[in-house]
C-alpha cells in the first residue's frame, strides 16, 4: 500500500516537472544566463573552438563564465605550466548552456582548455595581472 502511494507521488512529481519545463517561456533555451559580474566570458563557437585566443582578468577570485554556442559538449579547465588547476572544471553539455565557476588565480600566464576528446585545438591564453 505504502509502495503504491509513493509510486503515485513519484509520477505526480514527474508530471509536475514536465509541466514546469514545458511552461518555461515557450523556448527550449536553458534558464541560465550570463552573470553581469563575470570576470571572463569564454564562448564555445562552431566548430570546436573558443571565441578568442586570448583572455585576461585581474588576479584574485575570477568569475569564469562559459557559454556553449556550438552544438556539441564542451568543458573549460585552466592549466598552469602544464598542470590543471585542481577542482575547477566547467561543463556546457549542449547548445545554449551556460556554466559559471569562481577560480582564484595569482598573476601569471595560464592556458584555458577543453578536455573533451578530439578538442585539443581548443586552447587560449589567459593572462592574469
Ligand atoms: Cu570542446
Amino acid at each position: 500500500m505504502t509502495h503504491r502511494l509513493s509510486l503515485r507521488t513519484f509520477f505526480a512529481a514527474l508530471v509536475a516537472i514536465f509541466a514546469l519545463s514545458a511552461c518555461g517561456g515557450g523556448t527550449s533555451a536553458p534558464a541560465q544566463t550570463i552573470p553581469s559580474d563575470a570576470g571572463i566570458i569564454v564562448k564555445n563557437v562552431k566548430s570546436i573552438r573558443f571565441d578568442a585566443s586570448e583572455y585576461s582578468a585581474p588576479a584574485g577570485d575570477i568569475k569564469v563564465v562559459t557559454v556553449n554556442e556550438d552544438t556539441v559538449r564542451h568543458t573549460l579547465l585552466v592549466v598552469k605550466d602544464g598542470v590543471k588547476v585542481p577542482n575547477f572544471k566547467l561543463v556546457v553539455a549542449e547548445e545554449g548552456a551556460v556554466d559559471v565557476g569562481v577560480i582564484n588565480l595569482a598573476a601569471g600566464s595560464y592556458t584555458v582548455i577543453c578536455d573533451v576528446p578530439g578538442h585539443q585545438n581548443m586552447k587560449a591564453t589567459l593572462t592574469v595581472s
